[in-house]
């Protein structure tokens, strides 16, 4: 079979998603430690499914600055643990109340609330103790930077602050700003965490470029979130032969609902077409950044 750009990207991408799996089941605590219901139910949330998205923008950014595979696979398991906590947290009563996620039963339906806490709890303090354990940039300075970085895409300027507004704005009209200003919060924050620390375990950035890829950052970041709008409405209006998604069902403020289907897809579009005008400057060595920026705005789930 000639191989074509698309078939090397789907190897790249299967590659990482491959050394991510062996990785996470290697950072994580094995089962046997005691206690085993905790280890288990946090094993259970992070393996076995995921697309493995923020670890695939670790790497993507990784390799625009020739950063060693191991740095990148400590910095895709911490911003992996962090994305598993959010979930297994939203998916509880008091947040989403969700009894599937990836297929399988969510964590508080197989453990119980008060294990799912926990787990989600123990999740975030891994991903911090996996990032300050490792060597994984060229000095201190830029290690702590990028703990500093995921510790402020986590916290309530980041994913916390995202979802809270999402919570407490359920029933009302939010504006566009309003709504953007969530989604770059609540989702991302962290895929713009991603990029930025993925370029940290590799060789620096000028300024100019680093800006260049937080540009970038910020563009998917928001781009993911319009296309899980999108695909949310998609799946329900197919489902239930409606023309709004759940959120949209539940009262709770989308894309889709403020543009429309039409007006959702082309703002993702655009979102794209920017993110990868930022990367013009790096040329042929942003072609992974490039192709996963179609993976995320093209996907189709
Ligand atoms: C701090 C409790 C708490 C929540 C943070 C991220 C988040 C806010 C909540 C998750 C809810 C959610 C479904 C948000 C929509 C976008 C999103 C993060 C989807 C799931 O991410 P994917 O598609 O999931 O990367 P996989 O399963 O592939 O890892």
């Amino acid at each position: 079979m000639s191989k074509t750009p698309a078939t090397d990207f789907k190897l790249w991408m299967e590659d990482v998603q491959a050394q991510m799996e062996r990785a996470l089941s290697q950072v994580l605590p094995s089962s046997n430690h005691l206690p085993e219901r905790l280890h288990d139910a946090m094993r259970y949330s992070v393996l076995d499914g995921g697309k493995r998205v923020r670890p695939l923008l670790v790497f993507a950014a990784g390799s625009l600055v020739d950063a060693p595979a191991e740095r990148l696979q400590y910095a895709g398991c911490a911003l992996e643990f962090i994305h598993a906590y959010s979930l297994v947290h939203d998916d509880m009563p008091a947040m989403d109340n969700d009894v599937l996620r990836r297929g399988k039963p969510t964590v508080h339906v197989a453990y119980g609330e008060a294990t799912a806490l926990l787990a989600g709890d123990a999740l975030q303090a891994a991903a911090f103790e996996v990032l300050a354990n490792h060597p994984l940039a060229d000095n201190p300075a830029d290690q702590l930077q990028m703990i500093r970085i995921l510790a402020s895409a986590s916290g309530s300027l980041g994913m916390c602050g995202g979802q809270g507004i999402d919570l407490y704005s359920v029933g009302q009209t939010l504006t566009l700003p309003q709504l953007e200003l969530m989604h770059i919060l609540k989702t991302g924050a962290l895929i713009r965490a991603a990029v930025l620390l993925g370029a940290y375990c590799g060789t620096p950035l000028t300024s100019e470029q680093r800006e260049a890829l937080d540009h970038y950052a910020k563009c998917i970041g928001l781009a993911f979130q319009v296309v899980d709008d999108i695909l949310d409405c998609e799946a329900d209006s197919a489902t239930l032969g409606k023309t709004a998604g759940k959120d949209a069902a539940n009262n709770k403020p989308t894309y889709v609902a403020l543009l429309g289907l039409k007006g959702a897809k082309e703002k993702a579009s655009e979102l794209k077409a920017s993110a990868l005008a930022a990367l013009a400057p790096f040329g042929e060595r942003a072609n992974i950044l490039s192709a996963l920026a179609g993976y995320i705005v093209d996907r189709k789930y």
